[in-house]
């Protein structure tokens, strides 16, 4: 019941949007399962390291179809991160809502910068496959909802 007073209290912080942090896939996929999947589509030269690029590449232009303007609006990441990797469209609704890091209801280049940031641990200037894995571990297992 606390639970979903939370959730409740989220969902009017963020303009409606109904999401859940509880992972769950239609496939029945585990968490390190669809991490996996993420990061070899993420990791596109297969070098054990995640460029802005490749983050880019994945989380913008990957997405961007309808409409296409370079930015991601809810719908069309719900949507494909859905069909895609399977996770019910609640959780990726929390997902989007965590990666659009400036709250203007997009994803664009302005949150892969942030999205590189808080990807860097160790904060040497490089992502690697460790580090984006740690960073969707995170994501999946702990709700991390900012404001
Ligand atoms: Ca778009
Ligand atoms: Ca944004
Ligand atoms: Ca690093």
């Amino acid at each position: 019941m606390k639970f979903l007073i939370l959730l409740l209290a989220f969902s009017v912080a963020y303009g409606q949007l109904p999401f859940t942090c509880i992972h769950d896939n239609h496939d029945k996929r585990t968490t390190e399962h669809v991490i996996h999947m993420v990061l070899t589509d993420m990791d596109h030269d297969d070098d054990g390291k995640i460029t802005a690029i490749e983050v880019m590449g994945t989380f913008i232009v990957d997405f961007d179809r309808n409409p296409l303007d370079q930015r991601i609006d809810h719908d069309e990441f719900v949507k494909r991160w859905e069909a895609h990797y399977r996770d019910i469209r609640h959780f990726a609704t929390y997902l989007f809502l965590h990666l659009d890091t400036n709250n203007d209801h997009y994803i664009t280049t302005a949150d892969v910068s942030n999205i590189l940031l808080d990807m860097d641990y160790d904060r040497d200037g490089t992502v690697t496959a460790m580090e984006f894995k740690e960073w969707l571990r995170d994501l999946y297992t702990n709700c991390r909802i900012h404001n």
